[in-house]
C-alpha cells in the first residue's frame, strides 16, 4: 500500500513542471491543494467514489487484449486479441487516472489492479521495446495499421498509444515510486528513438523512419518523461518529432489524409491557424508549449500565439468547445460554428485546458486561464454526468432529443467502443486542484477559485492559504494568508475577462449585449484596495503577515451574450451566461429548465436542449 510521502509531491512537481527543469511559472501540484468545500470538492468525491472504479471495470476488454498478447509472446496457445488501433491508449488513460486517485486516496484494490495490469503490459512488450498488440500478434488490419510495424505511421496510432503509456507510467511512478511501468515506457522511448531517428535493422529496412506520428500525443508525453527522469534524450525526441512534422512527410489527399488533418501542412513553426482534427491539434500545441517551457526558449511562441488568437477569435464555441466539422472531428472554416451539428469532443475540451494551462505557465497571462476555465466548466464538464458514470463524446449546443449525435445515442452513453473521452475527463478532474495556484520566487498566482487549503513555497517564506468560496455558484472569495514570516510578495488574483470587459471570453467572438453591473472589488483586512491589473491579474503587492484576509468579489450577474455577426448560426440569437457558466434551455418530459449547460441531460433520456435562444422567442415571452 502506498503512503503519501514527500516523495510523490516532489515526483509530481517534476512531472507537471518544476524549478529543476522549467524556466516558467511553477504550478502547485494537485496533491498539495486540499479541497475543503464547494464545487470541486463535490466533483472530486464523485470522481473517486464512482468514476475511477467505473473506468477500471470498463478497461477490462483492453486488459484482456494484453493478457492474450502476453500469452502469445510467451509462446502459449491463445485466442488472438481483437484488433483495435488505440483501445490500449484508453486503458493507459484509465491507469493514469487511477494513479492520480491513489495519490489522493490510497486504495489497495486499485493498486493491485494497476500492478497486475502493468505486469501484463510488460509481458506484452517485445524484447526490443516495441509495444503494439496487433503487430506483435501478427493480426493487424493493414488498412488501419499497415502490414508491418511503423509502416503506416500516419494512421496506426502506434506512437499515440505510447504517449498515453508514458503519461500513465510517469503518474504511477509519482504515485508509488514503482518503476515497472516506467521501465516499459523508457524501453519503448529508447526503441522509438532508434527506429525513428537512428535506424534499426529490424524496422523500415534499417533506415530511420523519420516521420512524425499521425496523431500527436507522444511529444507532450516525452516532455513529462523528461521532467520525471531528467533524461535529455526524451526532450530531444519531443523536439525532433515537432521539427520533422510537415517537413519529412506531407500527406496528399482529402479528409483524414488531407495535409491539414494532422497539422502536417507546414512546419510547426510556420503554422498560424488552428486547423484539422481538434484533439490532434491541441495535443500538438501542448507539446510545443511544453518544450518551450522546459527549454526557456520561445521557439514555438510566435506560432502558438498566432494559432491561439485564430482559435479564440473565430473557431471556438461559447462553451469552450472545439470541433465544428464532425466529419473529421475537426476545426471548421473561420466563424463556422454550428450548434446542432457541433462535434466539440470532450477530449478536445480537456486538451484545451491542458494547452491553455501550459500557455499560462509559459507566459503568465490570465487570458489563457480565461479560456481554460470556460472549456472546463462548460464543454469538458458536460462530458460527464453528475453521477460520474455516463458520458458525452460529442457536445452539441442544441439537441432535438432524437438525433443520435453522441456516437449512436441521443443522450449520454455508458461507455464507447472508441472510449477516448471518458478517461480523459476523468484524469482532468483529478488534476484540477493543480490548476488553482502557481508561483515564482516572489509571486503567488491564483488562477481557479475553489474552497481549499494550500502552502505556497516562495523563496523567502512559505505561505499557507485557506480559501473559502462557492465559486462558480457565486463570485465571493475569501482568503486567509499565513506567511511563515512577514514578507513582501505579490498576490495575483485572476480577474476573468467576463468580469472586467464587455466580452464573455477573450477573442471578441462573444460579447455582452445587455447592461449589467459587473466588475470586481478587493478588500484586504476590511479595507478596499486598488490593485493594478497586469496580464489579467489584480496584483496586491505588499508586506503580508499572519492572518491577513483578502476578500475578492467578482460580480456575477446573469448576462445576455451575442456572437460575432460572422457566426451565421447564432444570428438573431443570444445566450445566457453567469460568471464562467453558459446556460442552456432544456426540455425533459415537457418540463423546461434553465440550468447550467454542463448539467444538461442529467434528468432523463433524450431531452431537448439549446444554448442559443432566438431573440424572437424572448420578445414573444
Ligand atoms: O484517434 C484517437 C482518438 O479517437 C482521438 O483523439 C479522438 O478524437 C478520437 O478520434
Ligand atoms: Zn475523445
Amino acid at each position: 500500500m502506498i503512503k503519501k510521502t514527500f516523495f510523490f509531491a516532489v515526483a509530481l512537481a517534476c512531472m507537471t513542471g518544476c524549478k529543476a527543469f522549467d524556466k516558467s511559472i511553477r504550478p502547485i501540484p494537485f496533491t498539495d491543494v486540499k479541497l475543503t468545500n464547494g464545487f470541486w470538492k463535490e466533483r472530486m468525491q464523485t470522481e473517486l467514489d464512482v468514476t475511477v472504479p467505473f473506468s477500471v471495470e470498463h478497461g477490462a476488454p483492453a486488459v484482456e487484449r494484453f493478457r492474450r498478447c502476453a500469452e502469445f509472446l510467451a509462446g502459449h496457445e491463445t485466442e488472438l486479441p481483437q484488433t483495435h488501433r488505440f483501445i490500449s491508449s484508453d486503458l493507459y488513460k484509465v491507469m493514469e487516472g487511477v494513479a492520480y486517485s491513489l495519490m489522493l486516496r490510497p486504495n489497495e484494490k486499485l493498486e493491485t489492479w494497476m500492478d497486475n495490469t502493468i505486469s501484463l503490459i510488460a509481458a506484452s512488450q517485445k524484447e526490443d521495446g516495441y509495444l503494439y498488440i496487433s503487430h506483435i500478434c501478427g493480426n493487424p488490419n493493414p488498412d488501419e495499421m499497415g502490414e508491418k510495424p511503423y509502416s503506416y505511421v500516419i494512421h496506426s496510432h502506434e506512437l499515440y498509444n505510447m504517449g498515453h503509456l508514458y503519461e500513465a507510467a510517469v503518474a504511477y511512478f509519482a504515485a508509488t515510486g514503482k518503476r515497472q511501468l516506467l521501465d516499459v515506457a523508457e524501453k519503448s522511448a529508447k526503441h522509438i528513438n532508434k527506429v525513428f531517428f537512428e535506424g534499426d535493422p529490424n524496422y523500415n529496412d534499417g533506415k530511420p523512419v523519420n516521420q512524425a506520428p499521425g496523431h500527436e500525443e507522444i511529444e507532450l508525453a516525452l516532455c513529462k518523461m523528461y521532467r520525471c527522469t531528467g533524461e535529455k534524450l526524451y526532450l530531444e525526441m519531443a523536439r525532433k518529432f515537432l521539427e520533422i512534422r510537415g517537413v519529412t512527410f506531407v500527406p496528399d489527399g482529402e479528409g483524414v489524409n488531407h495535409p491539414q488533418y494532422a497539422q502536417q501542412h507546414l512546419p510547426v513553426k510556420e503554422q498560424r491557424e488552428a486547423v484539422g482534427h481538434c484533439v490532434r491539434a491541441i495535443y500538438l500545441y501542448t507539446g510545443m508549449a511544453q518544450v518551450d517551457a522546459i527549454t526557456g526558449k520561445a521557439d514555438y511562441t510566435e506560432a502558438l500565439d498566432a494559432i491561439w488568437e485564430d482559435l479564440v477569435s473565430s473557431r471556438i464555441h461559447i462553451t469552450g468547445g472545439l470541433g465544428a466539422d464532425r466529419r473529421v472531428e475537426g476545426f471548421g472554416e473561420k466563424y463556422s460554428l454550428p450548434n446542432k451539428e457541433a462535434y466539440d469532443e470532450t477530449c478536445a475540451a480537456c486538451a484545451n485546458v491542458f494547452w491553455n494551462n501550459a500557455m499560462f505557465l509559459a507566459e503568465g497571462d490570465a487570458k489563457y486561464w480565461d479560456i481554460a476555465e470556460i472549456s472546463l466548466f462548460n464543454n469538458a464538464l458536460a462530458g460527464i454526468s453528475l453521477s460520474g458514470d455516463r458520458f458525452f463524446y460529442v457536445n452539441p449546443l442544441e439537441a432535438d432529443g432524437e438525433y443520435k449525435f453522441n456516437h449512436g445515442h441521443a443522450g449520454r452513453a455508458e461507455w464507447f467502443g472508441c472510449a477516448c473521452c471518458p478517461p480523459n475527463i476523468s484524469r482532468l478532474i483529478l488534476q484540477t486542484p493543480g490548476y488553482m495556484y502557481s508561483h515564482t520566487d516572489k509571486d503567488i498566482y491564483v488562477t481557479l477559485y475553489a474552497g481549499n487549503e494550500v502552502v505556497v513555497p516562495l523563496r523567502k517564506c512559505k505561505v499557507q492559504i485557506a480559501q473559502q468560496t462557492n465559486y462558480p455558484q457565486d463570485g465571493n472569495v475569501s482568503m486567509t494568508l499565513n506567511p511563515s514570516r512577514e514578507t513582501a510578495f505579490a498576490l495575483r488574483l485572476r480577474i476573468p475577462t467576463w468580469c472586467r470587459t464587455e466580452e464573455f471570453m477573450p477573442g471578441n467572438l462573444y460579447t455582452f449585449c445587455d447592461k449589467a453591473e459587473s466588475g470586481y472589488r478587493i478588500c484586504v483586512n476590511g479595507t478596499e484596495v486598488e490593485a493594478p491589473i497586469e496580464k489579467g491579474f489584480a496584483v496586491i503587492d505588499r508586506t503580508w503577515k499572519t492572518g491577513d484576509v483578502v476578500k475578492l468579489e467578482l460580480k456575477m450577474p446573469s448576462r445576455h451574450v451575442v456572437a460575432d455577426e460572422r457566426v451565421k448560426e447564432d444570428a438573431k440569437c443570444h445566450a445566457v451566461t453567469q460568471g464562467p457558466l453558459v446556460y442552456c434551455e432544456e426540455t425533459v418530459n415537457e418540463e423546461t429548465y434553465t440550468i447550467p449547460y454542463y448539467t444538461w441531460a442529467n434528468k432523463g433520456d433524450n431531452s431537448k436542449m439549446r444554448v442559443w435562444i432566438s431573440d424572437t422567442t424572448t420578445e414573444e415571452e
